[in-house]
């Protein structure tokens, strides 16, 4: 077994080794799968073989928003040939609740819809179309209630899924009582689809006592399993879950895959047969849940430089019909709601409003996006009212570095770069200079009117709910030198992959090549959190390494026994290997650690040190450094039509040291444009009756191509490594720079801003569509004639 084993002389061995380095982190390596993207050969659950004798699944929803369910029959669905079963909540062998925290969603209704969308029964079928069929031709009969469609009507009634929470620090009342100027205003923002391009689904294959194999797309597959595990009724171990790489997930699939899992397995339980369900598109949008659209109310205190003395926000969560994770998403807007400002004396209250929609969920940035929307409005609305430009306002709040430093809910702001980066960019983007020639522009040009917008990002590394800050690796060693690295994390376009098998190269120091990624999968790492809070390389990457270090820990102890040399003697470099004068590639020393029976296999660990959070309290340090970014971005705007362009975006993103600098400026790229396709032009429009009008890509805008600004430059902040003990110092970078999209969405508001000589703030609530940049330029024209303000009250001071 030792022939495959290419034998090479010293001079050669020596000659690798001494090569320059061409592996592990800070490398532009390409995505692991990216041939396989461009070519079409990545595989997806629904491009996997069939199993032979497999059933569609498809789901009939509830037409109603809420209502009782008076009567359920399946009876027709049967009239159609192929159909093998349809069923309803009392077919679920196990518990029917599929909550991911708090119970409150039923895998099938249970008596009641409380939203259009809702799934009512199930068929499966030999082909989805039968099953689409038979189920549409069920018989179901509603006694229609009352729906809450209104945010605002749910706020006021207190309608909540869950209760409300409040972080303070000093006493926002009596500064704002005693502040020399106070203003108070409201701001409506919307929710987003997460439009992955691949949608939900999940394929089942019955197994060996009672067990399941569950192929699905899903941020979680710990989860998944758990919740299978509890509508079946049978333990945790019966379950497996196999993950190769999603389409896409953007959050929408940390909770909401489940579903789809959860009813192939019934079926598949039910039947004996393999599942399939494949949510085509307007299905997915309508029953899966978004991003929260908020409604949020402010009463702010300032200065006559526009320092904030005192502040209270009011931050209303749409949450749908059901909890998800709600608790978290509002919390996480809550403590964005600083951004990068020092807010002094703060209270911010989050609630969590019921209404009779889909049960909104996790969507990039996690409730983040929402809080610094409302409070970048507020440094904007500030700078109106005092006649200032909205970056002297904004660089004026930020948080010191060694003063006024410590945020609402108790954390010390430490190593704060937001100062720098804002200079950097303000010079490279030549801020104040195209300031004026856009003063010049708009004075001289009636109907096309120039905006411009630089907005900071801070952004809380680590869940807030601190438990799940830890992750696991395995890694075998096979006696050819060939490295199988699995960890709990989840592929879904990010880059993940990549990045931990480039940690892997960096600990053993060889070529990436030699890394096999696998399928995340539940018999391999357990217990695994979902891949989300931007932390899926800060977790796995870090568990990643340990399971390597403990591997090389375990050759190197192995080589100092056998050539009786000391730890120091021993060096791998380019996969070569040096015992003091003496070169080995590393196959060799695998082989020969195989020979001496060294295990060459391990799992690692990690849990994220030094925070915690006592909710009670409303204090601690809940996340372990902060991601920084700067976005600068100028619009044109056609004021009699309110449609826009972005024509120049310049982007200064702080992401550490760069494990891999080509997927971290893609996925800068991806956030700011996902970010402003939020704010600008994706729109959800629910009927009367509250059924989804925007259910598919007709209707609902995501940005194209043309849509990016003409002239988009992005850039790394260079040599500032993580001054945490993260994976070789890099920062997370999956969310953040989402955040830079409100940039555009503030540009947008200067253009208009303009015509009113720029002492008014246009109330243009978020997206601002072009329909809403017309309201926003007819208010603008009114106040030329009036004096009167907006939409924002100015209260008088005591
Ligand atoms: N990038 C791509 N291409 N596709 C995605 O679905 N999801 C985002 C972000 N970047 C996403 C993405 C979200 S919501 C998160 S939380 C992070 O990736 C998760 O991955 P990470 O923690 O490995 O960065
Ligand atoms: C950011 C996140 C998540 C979060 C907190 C964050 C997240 C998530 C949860 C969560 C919370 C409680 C649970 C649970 C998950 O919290 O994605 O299972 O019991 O799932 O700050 O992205
Ligand atoms: Mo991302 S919203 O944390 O999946």
């Amino acid at each position: 077994m030792s022939n495959h084993v290419q034998h090479k002389t010293q001079e050669e061995l020596a000659a690798l080794f001494r090569a320059d380095i061409t592996t592990g982190v800070g490398r532009s390596v390409k995505h692991e799968s990216a041939d396989k993207h461009v070519s079409g050969e990545a595989v997806y659950v629904d491009d996997r073989l069939e199993f032979p004798n497999q059933l569609h699944v498809y789901a009939r929803m509830s037409d109603r928003a809420h209502a009782r369910i008076v009567r359920i029959d399946t009876a027709p669905c049967y009239q159609f040939p192929g159909v093998a079963i349809a069923i309803t909540a009392e077919d679920v062998p196990g518990q029917l609740d599929i909550g991911p925290v708090v119970a409150g969603d039923p895998l099938l209704a249970d008596g009641k819809v409380e939203y259009v969308g809702q799934v009512v029964l199930a068929v499966g079928a030999d082909s989805l179309e039968t099953a689409r069929k038979a189920a549409m031709a069920a018989i179901v009969e509603y006694e229609d209630l009352e729906p809450v469609l209104d945010v605002v009507e749910a706020y006021r009634k207190k309608h909540f899924v869950l209760d409300s929470h409040q972080h303070k620090i000093g006493d926002s009342a009596a500064e704002l009582a005693t502040a020399p100027h106070r203003l108070q205003g409201s701001l409506h923002i919307g929710g987003q689809e997460h439009f992955y391009l691949e949608t939900q689904i999940s394929s089942v294959m019955p197994s060996e006592d009672g067990g399941m194999l569950v192929y699905t797309s899903t941020q979680n597959p710990t989860e998944v399993q758990k919740l299978v595990a509890e509508v079946l009724g049978v333990p945790m171990h019966k379950i497996v879950i196999d993950m190769r790489r999603m389409g896409g997930g953007f959050g929408g699939k940390e909770t909401q895959a489940a579903g789809p899992a959860c009813l192939c397995a019934v079926i598949a339980h039910l039947t004996g047969r393999p599942t399939k369900m494949r949510l085509p598109r307007m299905e997915d949008m309508t029953i899966t849940g978004k991003r929260h659209p908020f409604y949020v109310e402010y009463d702010v205190g300032f200065d006559d430089n526009g320092l904030l003395h005192g502040i209270q926000i009011d931050l209303a969560g749409n949450c749908g019909y059901s909890p998800d994770l709600s608790g978290s998403i509002v919390d996480r807007a809550m403590f964005h709601s600083d951004n990068a400002y020092f807010l002094g004396n703060a209270t911010i209250n989050g609630h969590r409003c019921k209404t009779n929609i889909a049960s909104n969920t996790a969507y990039r940035g996690f409730g983040g996006p929402q809080g610094m929307v409302a409070i970048e409005e507020i440094m904007d609305v500030i700078a109106r009212h005092l006649g200032k430009d909205p970056l002297e306002v904004r660089k004026l709040n930020y948080y010191g570095k060694d003063e006024r430093n410590v945020t609402h809910y108790h954390q010390t702001v430490e190593h704060n770069v937001i100062h720098e980066m804002t200079a950097e960019l303000e010079a490279s983007a030549e801020y104040s200079k195209r300031r004026a020639e856009i003063r010049a522009f708009n004075a001289n040009s009636p109907v096309l009117k120039k905006g411009l917008a630089l907005t900071p990002v801070k952004f809380g590394i680590s869940f807030t709910a601190t438990f799940l800050n830890q992750a696991g690796a395995l890694i075998h060693i096979y006696t050819d030198g060939s490295i199988h690295l699995n960890h709990g994390g989840t592929e879904m376009g990010q880059g993940l992959n990549t990045k931990v098998a480039q940690v892997v190269a960096q600990v053993f120091n060889v070529d990436i090549e030699r890394i096999q990624i696998t399928a995340t999968n539940t018999d391999k790492v357990p217990n695994t959190s979902p891949t989300a809070a931007s932390s899926g390389a800060d977790l796995n990457g870090m568990a990643a390494k340990n399971a390597a270090e403990i591997i090389k820990q375990r050759l190197v102890d192995f080589l100092v026994r056998e050539y009786k040399v000391t730890a120091e003697d021993v060096e791998f470099r380019n996969s070569q290997v040096r015992v003091r004068g003496q070169f080995l590639s590393f196959e060799e020393v695998i082989q020969k650690a195989y020979f001496g029976q060294v295990s060459l296999s391990t799992t690692g660990f990690y849990r994220t040190p030094k925070i915690y959070y006592d909710r009670e309290k409303a204090a601690g340090r809940p996340f372990y450094y902060y991601a920084y970014g700067v976005a600068c971005v100028e619009v044109i705007v056609d004021t009699l039509t309110g449609e826009y362009k972005m024509l120049r975006g310049d982007i200064l993103h702080d992401v550490g040291d760069s494990l891999n600098p080509a997927i971290d400026i893609g996925q800068v790229e991806g956030a700011f444009v996902q970010g402003m396709g939020w704010l600008t032009t994706e729109e959800l429009v629910w009927s009367a009756k509250g059924k989804l009008l925007t259910n598919g890509p007709a209707s609902y805008k995501i940005p194209a191509i043309a849509d990016m600004p003409i002239d988009l430059r992005v850039k790394l902040v260079e040599n500032r490594k993580n001054p945490e003990d993260t994976v070789f110092h890099s920062k997370a970078v999956g969310e953040p720079p989402f955040m830079l999209g409100i940039a555009p969405w503030c540009a947008i508001k200067d253009a208009v801003a303009s015509l009113a000589d720029y002492r008014a703030q246009p109330q243009i609530d978020a997206p601002a569509t072009p329909e809403r940049v017309l309201w926003g330029v007819e208010q603008m024209r009114k106040l030329q004639q009036s004096t009167k303000a907006v939409a924002v009250t100015e209260v008088e001071p005591a």
